[in-house]
């Protein structure tokens, strides 16, 4: 089976290939010839999931998927949340993005968060969520260089590294993307052994 995989952030494409295996395949929008930004207007990570996997559905007619991801920070009420892309303004810049969650975080002692991944499938034109997260704590201060977003400040529980300082198949076994796209791919297995009600 292919998938067209709703995104134009080719750090996601990454991870999810590198999990794939022969399970199924996908396509992701510059590979389709699709260049837009999908827009992300709703307050939840649900709701803009499910306007990404929309949009491409209503446009290619395909089986397709999309995430939204959030990184919330208990300190934070939540914070950045469904704003993680845009914490520190509309041109979406990690670094920028990480220095205001730093500030934000200066003195803080509780520094317990997690990442929460929200995966929406459309299959044959029906829509299904799968959600991963990942707990862990906010650094003080970045450390690595590997991943995107914000894995130089993020530490998973059970984990000494950053996940900046991890390859992808070490994030792998930790991350919220990972566990909801594990999620996807039973579903998707079950999927193919029995007739769609
Ligand atoms: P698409 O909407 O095109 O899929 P995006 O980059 O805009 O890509 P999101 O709307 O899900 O993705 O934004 C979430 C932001 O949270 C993203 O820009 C990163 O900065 C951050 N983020 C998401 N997953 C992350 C991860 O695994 N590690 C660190 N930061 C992450």
């Amino acid at each position: 089976m292919t998938l067209v995989f709703a995104t134009n952030n080719e750090n996601k494409v990454k991870e999810i290939r590198s999990m794939l295996g022969d399970h199924f395949s996908i396509i992701t929008l510059k590979e389709a010839g699709i260049d837009i930004d999908i827009p992300e207007p709703h307050d939840t990570l649900e709701d803009n999931a499910r306007e990404k996997s929309s949009v491409i559905y209503e446009m290619t007619g395909k089986n397709c998927f999309s995430e939204d991801t959030g990184l919330e920070i208990d300190a934070l009420n939540g914070a950045p949340g469904v704003l993680s892309a845009r914490y520190a303004g509309e041109q979406k810049l990690a670094d920028d993005n990480i220095t205001r969650v730093l500030h934000e975080m200066d003195g803080q002692e509780n520094r317990q968060a997690h990442f929460r991944t929200v995966i929406s499938l459309i299959l044959n034109g029906k829509e299904y969520q799968f959600t991963g997260v990942c707990p862990g704590t906010i650094l003080t201060e970045r450390r690595g260089g590997k991943g995107f977003g914000y894995d130089p400040i993020f530490v998973p529980i059970g984990a000494k590294k950053a996940f900046a300082e991890m390859d992808i198949a070490e994030k792998n076994q930790y991350s919220h993307r990972a566990k909801a796209l594990q999620q996807l791919i039973t579903f998707l297995k079950e999927a193919a052994t029995k007739p769609l009600s």
